[in-house]
């Protein structure tokens, strides 16, 4: 199976609980849509019309309480553009921090269906980064109920991320099908 990703750390991060899954970088053009498993269904179709092989993609974000789900699907655009400097100088002075990670996660089976899974980790927004691990806005998230962020704690994160449960998921998924 497929991974299809431009980040390695996601690659890393789904090897710890799928294993030996492939990656294939793919210049897979990403929709504008509000809902990240709108965008993670239509590039996993996209990918599929390439190379017509069981794969899957996945589509992130950081959605923020304080600022109704900004980013969100734009997270990429966000990350790239203002960084967690951006969202620590944006959050300055507002009390509400709480945030959430999504991950949605689209299986393109062997015939091209599509299957989507989520998964969630909330959280809070740090008043400033910390860690060196991870990837992203690793060092400004703190996982609900721990004083470290995601970037100063990998093994924890590993544990809970939203990347974790959605592929988890997609994991019983295929092993539910193996035994029928
Ligand atoms: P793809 O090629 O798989 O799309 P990407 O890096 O572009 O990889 P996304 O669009 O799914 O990833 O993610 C949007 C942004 O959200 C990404 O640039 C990161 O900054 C952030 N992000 C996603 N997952 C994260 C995680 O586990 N920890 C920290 N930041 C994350």
């Amino acid at each position: 199976m497929y991974f299809i990703t431009s980040n390695k750390n996601k690659v890393e991060e789904a090897r710890k609980i799928l294993g030996d899954i492939r990656w294939k970088r793919m210049d897979v053009p990403e929709i504008q849509s509000n809902t990240i498993e709108e965008i993670a269904k239509e590039s996993a179709r996209y990918a599929f019309s390439r190379i017509k092989k069981p794969l899957f993609v996945e589509d992130a974000g950081l959605f923020m309480k304080a600022l109704a789900g900004f980013p969100g699907p734009y997270s990429k655009y966000v990350y790239n553009t203002i960084g967690c400097k951006g969202i620590i100088k944006l959050m300055r002075g507002v009390q509400t921090r709480d945030a959430e990670f999504r991950a949605a996660v689209a299986y393109a089976d062997k015939r091209g269906r599509i299957h989507v899974f989520v998964g969630r980790v909330n959280g809070t927004i740090a008043t400033s980064e910390r860690g060196n691990h991870g990837f992203g806005f690793d060092p400004i998230f703190i996982p609900r109920n721990k004083k470290k962020t995601f970037a100063q704690d990998p093994e924890y994160k590993a544990k809970i991320s939203h990347r974790t449960k959605a592929l988890l998921k997609l994991k019983a998924f295929l092993e539910q099908k193996v035994y029928k």
